[in-house]
This record gives C-alpha cells, sequence and structure tokens, in this order.
C-alpha cells in the first residue's frame, strides 16, 4: 500500500504528462502524495525524450497507463482507475493545438462514472471572460469554453484552474514577443507599461493546482492563481530586472494602434500571440475583473505555499 492510499488521498491520472504543464502535474502530485498514474499514447511512438521522461516518472513511483485518446475503451479502463483526471493538451500554437481532443477524455469520464474531478487543460486566462477575445487568437478561449460546456452537460465535478502568465513565456522574456529571455539593454513598453499582469513560475501552477484536487472549495470553481505579490505591471517587472543586472535598460513604447497593426504579416501563431498580449497588456484581461461566486483565489485559499516571487525567478538569468 502507498502513502497516497494510507492517507485517502485521491488517485491521479495526467493525460499530457509529458508536456511543459503535465510534466510538473506529475512532479507535484507524487511530491503531494498522491498515488499518480500517466497516460502512455501510443502514438508517441519514437519520440525519444517522451518515452524516456515517461521512464523516469515510473522510476520517481508512478504508474504508466496505455490507452489512446481515439480508442474510447482504453480511455474508459484507464479512467476507471483514478478519482481525478487532469487534463493538460497542449493549446500553444506554435507547439501544438490539440485542445478539442479533450471531448473524447470528456465522454470516457462521462462512461465511466466513477471520476470525482476533472481538470481540463486551462492555465492561462478565463476563458469566460474572454467573450470579445480578437481573431485569430479566440480559438483558445472558444476551445476551452466548449470543453466546458461538455463537462457542465455531462455533470462532471471539476476546478477549473486560472493560471494567468506562466513566466517562462511572460516575464524571462520582460514580456517581449519571440524571445524568452531578458532583454540587456532595450525594451519595449505596451502603451505606458502600467497595466496590472500576474505572473506564475510553473512549478508553483502545479503545486497550487495538486492542492485544489481533493478540496471541496474549489468543487465546481474557478481557481485563480492572483498571489499579491505576483501582481505587477510591465513597468515593475522591468525594474526588478534592472536592479538584478544594476543598470537601467531603454525603453521605448508602442501605441494600442501599431500594436495591433503589427499583426499583419505575422505567422499565426504570432498573430495569436499579438491578440493574446493585447488583452493582457492593453485591456488589462487578468485584473480587471473581481473574483465572484464561482471562484476562489488560490494564495488565499493555500497560505502555506511559498511561490516564487519574480525577482527570485529572474535572478538565474542575469
Ligand atoms: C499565450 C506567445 C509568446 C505567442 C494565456 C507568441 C492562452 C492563455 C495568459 O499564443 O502560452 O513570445 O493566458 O512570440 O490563456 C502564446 C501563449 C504566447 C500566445 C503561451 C497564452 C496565454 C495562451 C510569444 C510569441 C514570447
Amino acid at each position: 500500500q502507498s502513502r497516497g492510499e494510507a492517507m485517502g488521498k485521491s488517485k491521479v491520472l495526467v493525460v499530457g504528462g509529458t508536456g511543459y504543464v503535465g510534466r510538473r502535474i506529475v512532479k507535484a502530485s507524487l511530491e503531494q502524495g498522491h498515488e499518480t498514474y500517466v497516460l502512455q499514447r501510443p502514438e508517441i511512438g519514437l519520440d525519444i525524450e517522451k518515452v524516456q521522461m515517461l521512464l523516469s516518472f515510473k522510476k520517481q513511483g508512478a504508474r504508466l497507463v496505455e490507452a489512446s485518446v481515439s480508442d474510447h475503451e482504453s480511455l474508459v479502463d484507464a479512467v476507471k482507475q483514478v478519482d481525478v483526471v487532469i487534463c493538460t493538451m497542449s493549446g500553444v500554437h506554435f507547439r501544438s493545438h490539440n485542445l478539442l481532443m479533450q471531448l473524447k477524455l470528456v465522454e470516457a469520464i462521462k462512461t465511466a462514472g466513477n471520476v470525482k474531478r476533472f481538470l481540463p487543460s486551462e492555465f492561462g486566462m478565463d476563458p469566460a471572460q474572454m467573450g470579445h477575445a480578437l481573431e485569430p487568437g479566440r480559438v483558445t478561449f472558444d476551445e476551452k469554453m466548449i470543453v466546458r460546456k461538455a463537462i457542465e452537460d455531462a455533470n462532471i465535478p471539476f476546478t477549473y484552474i486560472s493560471a494567468n502568465c506562466f513566466a517562462g513565456y511572460f516575464a524571462a522574456n520582460l514580456s517581449q514577443m519571440k524571445t524568452l529571455l531578458p532583454p540587456r539593454d532595450k525594451v519595449l513598453l505596451y502603451a505606458d507599461g502600467n497595466v496590472k499582469v500576474v505572473y506564475m513560475d510553473e512549478d508553483d501552477v502545479a503545486t497550487y493546482t495538486i492542492k485544489t484536487i481533493d478540496d471541496p472549495r474549489a468543487l465546481n470553481k474557478t481557481v485563480y492563481l492572483r498571489p499579491p505579490e505576483n501582481i505587477l505591471t510591465q513597468r515593475q517587472l522591468i525594474e526588478k530586472w534592472e536592479k538584478l543586472i544594476g543598470r537601467q535598460l531603454e525603453k521605448s513604447s508602442i501605441s494600442e494602434q501599431d500594436f495591433l497593426a503589427s499583426m499583419k504579416g505575422m505567422d499565426l501563431a504570432d498573430q495569436v500571440g499579438v491578440g493574446h498580449f493585447y488583452h493582457i497588456y492593453y485591456e488589462g484581461c487578468l485584473t480587471n475583473f473581481d473574483i465572484g461566486e464561482g471562484g476562489e483565489e488560490a494564495s488565499q485559499l493555500y497560505p502555506e505555499v511559498k511561490y516564487t516571487r519574480m525577482d527570485q525567478y529572474l535572478k538565474v538569468k542575469r
């Protein structure tokens, strides 16, 4: 009998366990003492990094479950073994875009009938707030809402995680597009750079996510990750970097109109990116609403989590 079983903790299945988010969810689930299952899809074939990552999860105590999203019976058998299913399928255009594959998973969970909590692949802005989002990037939110509707129509208990801006995509680069490393000389501000944004270390996203799965306060709710010290304007983020390198960056600013116009001629992934950056840095879509009845805030639910501050996060990039 494992530690997780002994303590009555739920058994977790991660779908998308080798991805950017999924690998962190697997780690956090093991660390928090859950019996952890990772879906092993035949489709990974000769992708040797993914195969070896699955084997390393096994070495750390996870169980691999073979199933294909295109084989309903195999998926039903997989979800029947657990209490909680967490899906971290990618919806990022320059990686892969598979969000609607989750409808197959919802079908399997419905058939199996035993799942006590399902967390679909969300982990960004709250799609329920993005009904007005710009093309072509709105597909991300539209598809997440289609998945939500399927979950709720099937009466599957859920938690939606709104993780806001992953530090890797939005803080490590001081919010500059097309790079993942911080600039050392010049930086582009979105308008005056004074809109409040929420930055999250991806490992903390996983820690908070696993905390919610056995928590009745998170049942059928959206849990927003908004730890107060990580609610920063672009200027405040840049200031932290400047302090770390002991030097000021040369700042220029791009207006809303010019930023939106820059979409023209870009490839699809960057057009999607411009739309998302626009909603975050001009509109303030991460912080321009209060968390209502259907929501909870993670750092209030779990004050014991010592979340990573962005100066600490940027330190290693010097
Ligand atoms: C943004 C991107 C970064 C794109 C979300 C092009 C969904 C969300 C904050 O598609 O994950 O350079 O919430 O050149 O709910 C992409 C995703 C970021 C935009 C990354 C996204 C954020 C999607 C780029 C770039 C750094």
